[in-house]
């Protein structure tokens, strides 16, 4: 097997490094951390550590809850193991940064607990230069609309994994608009189309963290 399957087969299985306890029949065996760091060593493109390797590990997980393979707890194992090859990445997709484009308050909406996107949005965000407000998970319209109010001139971009919580974006963009803010709002997240965008009045769309930075810099004509 090459590292990259090496590594995206330990995210579909919630390996984290050689010390983890989980799952049994890997316990001892290096986990995503290990892997993760031994791609780097070995010049592998940090980009196709995240997509061949990360985020192509969390649709077959994807696939396999849906399927009924697995369940709620190993899909959490999976974001964990997930969320530690991030942290390793994190310092190079950051690396060339210039400070001071502007001010991106991000958030998973109410009702919402899924947060990997959002968090990889915010590092693609905070490396092309922008300060991120991360609002965390679950967060709710006004905690969104006071944040804004503190930051005038701030973006706020929202995430949504369900198609049962993407809905909450509208009444937020509502909410902006029935204020004094002249805020931009931009969306994404799985369940999220350009025409759902359009729909619910967003200002902007990414499918993705790099459209989301180019998305991010229109906005507000960068
Ligand atoms: Co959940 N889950 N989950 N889950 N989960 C999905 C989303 C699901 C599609 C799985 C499935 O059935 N195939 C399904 C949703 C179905 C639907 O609504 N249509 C689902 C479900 C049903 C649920 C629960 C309801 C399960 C249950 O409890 N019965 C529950 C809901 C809890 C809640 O939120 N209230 C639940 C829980 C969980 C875990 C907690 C176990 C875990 C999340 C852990 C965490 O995030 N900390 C989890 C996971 C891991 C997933 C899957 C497997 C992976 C999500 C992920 O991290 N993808 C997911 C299946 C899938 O997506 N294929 C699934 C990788 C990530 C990099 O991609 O988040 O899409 P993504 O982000 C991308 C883009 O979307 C975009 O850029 C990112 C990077 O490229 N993007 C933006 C995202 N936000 C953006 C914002 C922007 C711009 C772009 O601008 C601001």
């Amino acid at each position: 097997m090459n590292l990259l399957n090496e590594i995206k087969n330990c995210v579909i299985k919630g390996h984290i490094n050689a010390q983890s306890r989980f799952p049994k029949d890997m316990i001892g065996k290096e986990g995503v951390e290990e892997l993760v760091s031994k791609a780097i060593d070995e010049n592998i493109s940090v980009d196709n550590i995240l997509n061949d390797a990360l985020i192509s590990s969390m649709s077959v997980v994807g696939n396999k809850y849906e399927n009924g393979e697995i369940f709620v707890p190993e899909m959490l194992f999976s974001a964990k193991a997930m969320k530690s090859g991030l942290a390793i990445i994190k310092p190079y997709l950051q690396k060339n940064t210039l400070q001071g484009i502007g001010t991106v308050i991000l958030g998973t909406v109410i009702g919402d607990m899924h947060d990997i996107g959002k968090n990889l949005v915010g590092m693609m965000l905070e490396g092309a230069g922008f300060e991120v407000i991360d609002l965390g998970v679950n967060v709710t319209k006004e905690k969104f609309i006071t944040t804004a109010e503190k930051y005038p001139n701030a973006i706020i971009g929202m995430s949504a994994l369900l198609t049962v919580t993407m809905r909450n974006m509208k009444d937020v963009i509502e909410a902006v608009k029935a204020s004094d803010l002249n805020t931009k709002v931009i969306i994404g997240g799985a369940p999220v189309s350009e025409t759902f965008a359009n729909e619910i009045g967003a200002d902007g769309y990414a499918l993705n963290a790099n459209q989301a930075v180019r998305v991010a810099k229109s906005v507000i004509g960068k």
